[in-house]
């Protein structure tokens, strides 16, 4: 009885190591981070010929846009006097984390444009007037490619593509910080001159 107590705990025990150090090295491998629990999102908008990636940076809220304050600078009419918008990150290319829920609007500012299929973005219209929704999952390892238009929408159709890259959550980081940093640069140099 004494032997069979003893054998049944040691299972137990060597049991629970098992389960740890699985659960412990199957987080490590798909490298847990915030965008892992809640979505990252990120509003794209197609313009004659370029790719624009609207993101609500660290406090995961967009500022407001409005097409009464779209210029030839401000392209999607983010509010800058919108508190949420401070943080908000305009880029040109495609950055997302590994292992991350994701949450794309895509629409048009102009005439109807259209993705290509990646890993992380199916093929879609982004059509001028809707924000259509989308929901994927990115992949576990770092990954790059091309975003294109796949629509025909003028003769600089061709022109129109930028790239996609998935890479690790820290990289993701540094780059968001570093798109600030660059809107903040032109952002004082813009109130500087006026
Ligand atoms: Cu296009």
């Amino acid at each position: 009885m004494k032997k069979l107590v003893l054998s049944l705990g040691l299972i137990i025990i060597a049991l629970g190591i098992y389960l740890f150090t699985d659960y412990y090295f199957q987080n490590r491998k798909t490298n847990s981070h915030r965008y892992t629990q809640s979505p990252l999102k990120v509003d794209i908008y197609g313009k004659q010929f370029k790719w624009i990636f609207h993101y609500p940076g660290n406090d995961g809220f967009f500022g407001s846009t409005s097409g009464a304050l779209i210029t030839e600078e401000n392209e999607i009419g983010l509010d800058p006097n919108d508190h949420w918008s401070k943080d908000d990150i305009i880029a040109y290319e495609f950055v997302v984390p590994t292992n991350a829920k994701l949450e794309t609007t895509l629409t048009s500012l102009d005439l109807i444009h259209a993705t290509i299929e990646t890993p992380i973005h199916g093929k879609h219209d982004a059509i001028p007037g809707f924000k259509i929704p989308m929901e994927s999952t990115t992949p576990l390892e770092s990954i790059s490619g091309e975003f294109a238009c796949s629509q025909l929408c003028g003769k600089g159709h061709n022109d129109m593509t930028t790239t996609y890259s998935v890479v690790s959550y820290e990289e993701f980081e540094e780059w968001m910080n570093k798109q600030l940093k660059k809107r903040k640069k032109v952002e004082s140099a813009e109130n500087g001159t006026k």
